[in-house]
């Protein structure tokens, strides 16, 4: 597969290892599709993930698990892996610390792996044009952070959570990464009996300040993302939800550098539509970036499937276009293939099926908004408060006791119908 350069094959196309929807220089929306879409390949799930789940080992295996030099491992992973997204045309990729080079428990000799990697990546991204959409560190999975890492009872650990972040911003910075992700995995708790919530959420913050002062100082210059999921692995995660998080990134002074990297995974774990969640975002001017995946209707844990769903993915494009894109972010594919897709083409497919979906639906969505009476409609709904009292109340000019005289004066209101099967129906016309 190495030399499979995936093109644009248009919708009429039977070949599976070609796109049939994005066109990466078609202008949709005064926009390529590239611009607006900023795909970003997951370094964790597409060169890491081995297939291996809770019940059985590894069914993935890569040839450069053979190498025995931890710096020559990642290296040869890197080749394949720039490899990969080269062929699919993909602009942008994102990874942990740890995904790129195996770490041990010696914090400098970490930094020393990380280092030499950032130089091997360095070269590909050159050479590529590849681009870096965001940085993190893995502070989940080493046992020092079972108990969390910037929320850890034991300030030992919190050091070490530390080191990494400094570490890894520095990698995301000499790449010159467009943003930094925190997903607190296991920020949070498991057991209230054993924890001072309010405490750990206060070290949180200032954890987060303090990374943000050290690379403002380091020249770095993107979006901070807070990834929200509201459980697993911890079962109550602090970062819970988009609404949680604004509150606490206004409450500790961080909304000015922070902003939001949704999953939709996570918000529907969270019992919210992915839609839902961009909206709450976009409100807040905190749209960053997105994690694109799905979940499994039929269970309640984090699947991270590939996205295939063109109608839901649709209403989210709606959302996004009309708050006029990301926020220095992209859609970064945190999903994997399942474990007994063993073959290299399957890695291919869901791609190929991911980047195919947004591009449709940023295709319908656009249709939606330029050739429906969609945003009318749903201007026209609020037209009450746009003149005459409806408006002097958006003012703030009328109090309690008006209302009451309006209500009297005016009367029973009339019967408005929300027409959301016709608005459903809309998509399904443009698909
Ligand atoms: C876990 C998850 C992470 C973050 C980055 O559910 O989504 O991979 O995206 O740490
Ligand atoms: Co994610």
């Amino acid at each position: 597969m190495s030399n499979t350069k995936i093109t644009y094959e248009g919708p009429g196309s039977d070949n599976p290892l070609s796109f049939r929807w994005y066109d990466a220089n078609k202008v949709v929306a005064g926009k390529t599709m590239q611009e607006h879409l900023r795909f970003a390949c997951a370094y964790w799930h597409s060169f890491c993930g081995n297939g291996g789940d809770p019940f059985g080992e590894p069914t993935h295996l890569f040839s450069w698990n053979n190498t025995v030099d931890a710096v020559d491992r990642a290296k040869a992973k890197m080749d394949f892996a720039f490899d990969f997204m080269s062929n699919l045309s993909l602009p942008f990729f994102c990874f942990h610390d740890v995904d790129v080079v195996d770490f041990t428990n010696d914090v400098a000799d970490n930094e020393r792996r990380l280092q030499a990697i950032t130089e091997h990546a360095r070269q590909h991204m050159q050479s590529s044009g590849i681009q870096l959409l965001w940085g993190t560190a893995n502070l989940f999975s080493h046992r020092r952070y079972m108990n969390g890492a910037a929320t850890n009872p034991d300030f030992q650990v919190l050091a070490h959570a530390g080191a990494q972040v400094k570490a890894a911003l520095d990698a995301t910075i000499s790449l010159g990464g467009q943003n930094y992700v925190f997903w607190g995995g296991r920020e949070g708790y498991m057991s209230l009996l054993n924890t001072n919530m309010k405490r750990e959420q206060e070290h949180m913050a200032r954890f987060l300040h303090m990374a943000k002062d050290y690379a403002r100082s380091h020249g770095f210059k993107g979006q901070f993302f807070i990834e929200p999921k509201p459980c697993e692995p911890s079962k109550h995660q602090y970062d819970y939800d988009c609404a949680t998080v604004i509150g606490f990134l206004n409450q500790f002074g961080l909304q000015d550098d922070f902003s939001i990297n949704i999953e939709v995974n996570h918000a529907t774990l969270a019992g919210h539509t992915f839609q839902h969640e961009l909206q709450v975002a976009a409100d807040a001017g905190m749209l960053g970036s997105i994690d694109a995946n799905r979940g499994d209707y039929q269970n309640g844990w984090d699947t991270d499937q590939f996205p295939n769903n063109v109608n839901e993915l649709t209403e989210a494009m709606l959302v996004i276009l009309e708050a006029g894109g990301f926020k220095g972010g992209g859609i970064n594919f945190d999903a994997k293939i399942r474990r007994n897709s063993t073959d290299m083409e399957d890695l291919y497919h869901a791609h190929i099926g991911g980047m195919d979906t947004f591009a449709r639906a940023l295709l319908v969505a656009d249709a939606v908004l330029q050739q429906s009476d969609y945003k009318a409609f749903r201007q026209q709904r609020y037209a009450s408060f746009d003149s005459g009292n409806g408006k002097a109340f958006e003012e703030g000019k009328l109090g309690l006791e008006d209302l009451r005289n309006i209500a009297i004066s005016d009367g029973e209101p009339k019967t408005l119908s929300g027409r959301q099967e016709y608005l459903e129906n809309l998509i399904n016309r443009f698909i």
